[in-house]
Formats: C-alpha cells, sequence, structure tokens
C-alpha cells in the first residue's frame, strides 16, 4: 500500500469553472426568462465574475425569500468622474434601493437590484464609463490607491501605474462583454437622464486584454488560465507616511518609493488577507510580508508572478485555506522569493526603508498642489442615503451636479471632492449644511475612525449586525469615555458582522467580530498604523455586556497608561491582553 495520502478532491467552485471557462453558466437563460427571480446556485459563483451576488433580504425571510443582487463597480483608486457618480446617483433611486455604499476598497455597491433591472444597471454602469467586471471572483478585485489628491507627479505616477495594472489584470476570456454590453442592445439614455452627459464615443477605460484560446477554440485566459485563481485577490498602492489603504491588509502591495518627486519603484508586499471562521484554526487574518522592491518598469511583470504563484499554488481543495496569504504563511517568504526571482527571471532587490506614522482619512479642506481644493467627508458606515434631515444623496447629487467636483471614494468608506475652486468653497459647505450634513466631519475622532461592514439585512454570511449598529455602539462608547475621564479619546473601532473581516476589524484598537445575533468576539491591541493585528481579549460578548466590559478597560487606561501619547491599541497590547492570557 502506498504511504501516500488521497488527493483531495476539488471544491465545487473548480468544476464549475473548469465546465464553463467563460463563466457563462445558464446566466443568458435566466436573464431571458420574464418569469425568473433569481439565479441558479451554480450561476451564483459566476455572476461574482460579473460583479454581483445574489442575496435576499433577511429582515423579511420569515414572510419569504425576496431575492435581489448586491452589484459592485470598479473604481481604481475609488476615481468617479462626475458625471459617472451622477449616473450612479440615478441608478441607485431607479434600478436600486435607493443608496449608494461605498465600500473599504473604495467602490460603490448598489443593494436590492432585482432581476428585471440588473441588465439595465451593469449597462448604465458600463455607458457611465466603469464597470462590475471582476470586482467579485477568483480574479484580481479593485485596486486601491492612496486617495488625497495633492497631485504631485509621484502620485500621477502612481495613479496612472494603478490603472495600467488594473487593465492588465483584468480577466480577458469571460462572457461579461457578451452578455452585459454587447449582447444588451437597449437604449438607456431616455430612461436615464446623466447619461447625456456621457461622451458617446468616449472609450470605457477598463478594457480587458484579449483572450487566447485552446485547442478546441475555448477562450483561455492568458493571465489566470482555464480555471482563473483559487480565491479573490487584492491588490493596493501606498505612500509612505499615511497608510490610507490599510496595505498590509491585501494579498499583493506596492509601497512608492519616491525620489525628487518620481516613482523609482516600488517595495512590493504579499500575503495580507483579514478572512477567517470561527473554530477553524487553518484560517487566521494575516499581515502582508515586505517581500523585495521592484523596478517601477516591471511592476506589471511582478504583479503577474505573484498571481500566478497564487494561481498555482493557492489550496482549491478548500476555498476557506485558498489565499495566498496561507502559501506564504505555509512555504515561507524566502520560498516565496525564490518563485518570485524565477517567473521574474531576475535576482529580487530588498526591500527600500519606509514606515506609516498612520492610518485612515484627513477630514475637511485640503489644498491641491495645483491649487484646487479638496473635501473629505465622513460618512457613517459609508452609506449614502437621505434619511430624515440628512439628505447626504440629495446634497451630492445637487453639489456634484453644479461644481462637477472628481468624487473620490476612500478606502475607509469616505468620500473626497476634487477640484473644487476656492471661490466656490463656502458655497459647497452651504449646500451640505442645508441637507444636514455636515461638511467638515465635525464629530467625535472614535466616528472618524470607525467602520462598519454592511452585514444584515443583505450579506447573506451576517451573523450579527454590523452597519445598523455601529451608530448606537459609537454613541455608548463615547458615553464611556467620558465616564472614564477620557472623553476625546481617539480609538479606531471596527465592527463586522461575521469573522470574514470586510471593514478589516482586526486592525482597530477595538473590533467587534459577530458571532450570533447580539453578540460579538472583543478584539484589542491593533495600533494607529495599520501595521499590527488586535487579538481575541473575550468571547462572545452579548451586545448588552459592552458597557460592562468596556468601562474598566477604560478607566484603566485612563489610570494605567504611560502617558498621554500612548493609545488604546498600544495600551491593550501592553497591559490588557497579557493578561487576559493568563
Ligand atoms: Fe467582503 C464576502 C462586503 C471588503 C473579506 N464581502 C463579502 C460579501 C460579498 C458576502 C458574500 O460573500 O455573500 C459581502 C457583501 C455584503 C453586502 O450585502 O454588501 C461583503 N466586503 C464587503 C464590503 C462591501 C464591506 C463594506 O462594508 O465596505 C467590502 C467591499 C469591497 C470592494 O469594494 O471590493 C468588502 N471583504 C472586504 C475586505 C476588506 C478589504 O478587502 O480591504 C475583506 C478582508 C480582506 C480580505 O479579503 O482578506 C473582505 N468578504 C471577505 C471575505 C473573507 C475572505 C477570506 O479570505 O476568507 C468574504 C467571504 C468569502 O469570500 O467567502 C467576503
Ligand atoms: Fe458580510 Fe461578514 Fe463581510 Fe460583514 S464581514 S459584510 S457580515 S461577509
Amino acid at each position: 500500500m502506498s504511504d501516500t495520502p488521497p488527493a483531495k478532491p476539488l471544491t465545487k467552485n473548480e468544476h464549475l469553472k473548469t465546465a464553463h471557462p467563460s463563466l457563462d453558466g445558464a446566466i443568458r437563460e435566466t436573464l431571458a426568462d420574464p418569469n425568473a427571480v433569481r439565479f441558479t446556485e451554480d450561476d451564483e459563483q459566476f455572476i461574482k465574475f460579473h460583479g454581483m451576488y445574489q442575496q435576499d433580504d433577511r429582515d423579511k425571510r420569515k414572510v419569504g425569500k425576496e431575492y435581489s443582487v448586491m452589484v459592485r463597480t470598479r473604481q481604481t483608486g475609488g476615481i468617479t468622474a462626475p458625471e459617472t457618480y451622477l449616473v450612479y446617483d440615478e441608478i441607485a433611486g431607479k434600478y436600486a434601493n435607493g443608496t449608494l455604499r461605498l465600500t473599504t476598497r473604495q467602490t460603490f455597491q448598489f443593494h436590492g437590484v432585482v432581476q428585471s433591472k440588473i441588465g439595465r444597471l451593469i449597462k448604465a454602469i458600463h455607458e457611465a464609463l466603469s464597470t462590475t467586471l471582476a470586482t467579485c471572483g477568483d480574479v484580481n478585485r479593485n485596486v486601491l490607491f492612496p486617495s488625497i489628491p495633492t497631485a504631485s507627479n509621484a502620485q500621477k505616477q502612481i495613479e496612472k501605474d494603478a490603472f495600467e495594472l488594473t487593465n492588465a489584470l483584468l480577466p480577458a476570456a469571460t462572457s461579461y462583454h457578451s452578455i452585459w454590453v454587447d449582447g444588451y442592445p437597449i437604449n438607456l439614455s431616455d430612461e436615464i437622464q446623466t447619461l447625456k452627459a456621457i461622451p458617446k464615443d468616449a472609450p470605457n477605460p477598463y478594457a480587458p486584454p484579449p483572450a487566447d484560446h485552446d485547442e478546441s477554440g475555448n477562450p483561455v485566459d492568458p493571465l489566470y488560465g482555464k480555471t482563473y485563481l483559487p480565491r479573490k485577490f487584492k491588490i493596493a498602492f501606498a505612500l509612505p507616511g499615511v497608510n490610507d489603504v490599510d496595505l498590509f491588509a491585501n494579498d499583493l502591495g506596492f509601497v512608492a518609493i519616491v525620489e525628487n518627486d518620481e516613482v523609482v519603484g516600488y517595495n512590493l508586499t504579499a500575503g495580507g488577507g483579514m478572512g477567517t471562521s470561527h473554530g477553524n484554526k487553518e484560517t487566521y487574518p494575516r499581515l502582508a510580508d515586505i517581500v523585495c522592491f521592484i523596478p517601477r518598469a516591471r511592476l506589471i511583470d511582478a504583479a503577474k508572478a505573484v498571481i500566478t504563484i497564487h494561481r498555482d499554488f493557492g489550496d482549491r481543495t478548500n476555498r476557506k485555506h485558498a489565499r495566498i496569504k496561507y502559501v506564504l504563511q505555509e512555504k515561507g517568504v524566502e520560498w516565496f522569493r525564490g518563485q518570485l526571482a524565477e517567473r521574474l527571471g531576475a535576482p529580487l532587490a530588498p526591500s527600500r526603508p519606509f514606515s506609516f506614522h498612520r492610518q485612515g482619512d484627513t477630514y475637511g479642506w485640503g489644498k491641491a498642489i495645483d491649487g484646487s481644493w479638496y473635501l473629505t467627508v465622513y460618512v457613517p458606515s459609508g452609506r449614502i442615503k437621505d434619511e430624515g434631515d440628512y439628505r447626504l444623496r440629495t446634497a451630492l447629487r445637487h453639489i456634484v451636479g453644479k461644481y462637477k467636483p472628481e468624487f473620490r471614494c476612500t478606502a475607509f468608506q469616505n468620500f473626497i471632492l476634487c477640484g473644487i475652486k476656492e471661490s466656490d468653497k463656502a458655497a459647497v459647505e452651504a449646500d451640505f449644511l442645508a441637507h444636514g450634513v455636515d461638511p467638515l466631519s465635525k464629530v467625535h475622532a472614535i466616528r472618524k475612525n470607525s467602520m462598519a461592514c454592511v452585514s444584515l439585512p443583505t450579506c447573506g454570511l451576517a451573523l450579527a449586525e454590523a452597519e445598523r449598529e455601529m451608530p448606537a455602539i459609537l454613541t455608548q462608547i463615547e458615553g464611556l469615555l467620558g465616564q472614564a475621564g477620557i472623553p476625546q479619546e481617539d480609538i479606531i473601532i471596527r465592527a463586522t458582522g461575521c469573522p470574514n473581516g470586510c471593514a478589516r476589524p482586526y486592525l482597530a484598537e477595538i473590533g467587534f467580530v459577530g458571532r450570533a445575533p447580539g453578540k460579538y468576539n472583543l478584539m484589542l491591541g491593533a495600533d494607529g498604523t495599520g501595521t499590527r493585528l488586535n487579538k481575541i481579549y473575550k468571547e462572545n460578548v452579548k451586545r448588552e455586556d459592552f458597557a460592562a466590559e468596556l468601562l474598566p478597560l477604560f478607566t484603566r487606561f485612563k489610570a494605567e497608561r504611560r502617558d498621554a501619547s500612548e493609545r488604546f491599541g498600544d495600551f491593550a497590547t501592553r497591559v490588557l491582553l497579557p493578561e487576559a492570557g493568563k
């Protein structure tokens, strides 16, 4: 008998991708069926590559499943032309649930899109010169880069590199265009008024490379191959100083090394990721390793090389263990360097020194080098909506329509309006105020530094509330900080409805990670720069016990912190976590 353990079977997704390499499944048939209310179970996997997830409103499950999809756009670096934003606003009202959701990866999500509206919504996004191609699925997702428009030469170079990389990594062999673009010949310009402002002959900037073909004439992706990646893949660019992309949470990162306002190359980081599953020790959040320095000219080659390492070594037998972070962790960074050098055909140069001194967004007005102004505005959990006196959606429609600022989504669920004239600043502020929105984000620091994932009612994986509960959690914590005598303390707080980590809760000084309805793991101890993970302080804390758990910690922090500069996360790592482990 052989000692070799039997090979583990491939996951169902791998068989699906093999059977339908152009990722179309029965999508066309479902779209053509006027009675269909949802995609088939198999197609739920394919539609991800087209930028959407099948969902149902979980608040209504007792009555019955009300199906819709969530659609996610691609916005490299969060950059969105004002004309595009206005189309998004209009389609959010006409085809989705009337809100736009800014995500933790600088994109927009539309929720509640029912079957009959999906084609129109995706076509409108394409005509608005964006795309939903590969914003989900086992491919490279939206590429992040620092959203502050200083307009330095180096920053422009990073922007150019990120857009070129985005296109180089778009999957070529999918059925996306044949289903949603060429295959959807409906004219939307009478239905969506804002499309009239989009030049008819302007090329869509998201252009996938051409596909290869196998001996039978079937399309094969030149980079991803026939079965794409074992799992999703995420890339971020950063500039040293402010870590405004949570670089180390990404599968692949590029830190720009700038000399005399020129990007000379990038430090390459690899193997970051947040997702884990409760009780499954094979899965864990992990920070990326700093691997090497890559000259600017080899950026795309290096990214492709890393992607092929994931393609070739990622675990295709277990989707929970399939990210490249597990390859890095299990085979080691030296092995990874060897693979990368071999695939690049050149020895690797050592990484250059760099550091981050903080994370997150910088709110309020800033002046770009070209003399124009930009305004960063806090959006609670990224939800652009009109609710009561708070009419952010209407305010933005008005302001973007009138002043035509470039709209940038940040990686912390906020936005920046760029290119505003000095003479318009006061009027822009007044417009926001007239719609119940504070343009200068004069809220408590914990709010500005908070994030919560979407969670209920749309997320099918949610175990507990996040976005909907976060305002109450923050109000409560503001009160507790006051009681502890540190009313203005700035603490990074993030919440997710499950351990998948969509709001990167493992990089928060206080993270709440949903376990069950009304129950969360309390995570403590990340730092203020996005370079240290937190740890579980206590499991299964009931929502009603948050105050009882946190007040004593804040009181001790006030009494025992080293000095006023010690952050809560550092204190928790130094004092609270070692005690929790005893
Ligand atoms: Fe996420 C799955 C929402 C950023 C890790 N994520 C989901 C789904 C699609 C649920 C599903 O699979 O059915 C959620 C849709 C909820 C809804 O109703 O909208 C969802 N993820 C989000 C967003 C919208 C959170 C937000 O509140 O902003 C973010 C959209 C990003 C984008 O624009 O592309 C979002 N997700 C992230 C991040 C943060 C990041 O990328 O910087 C992570 C952690 C980083 C990472 O990938 O490791 C993240 N999402 C996951 C995972 C865990 C993956 C893993 O390795 O285990 C899942 C579950 C899965 O893929 O099976 C998931
Ligand atoms: Fe859904 Fe979990 Fe992601 Fe929150 S962290 S959006 S609950 S998958």
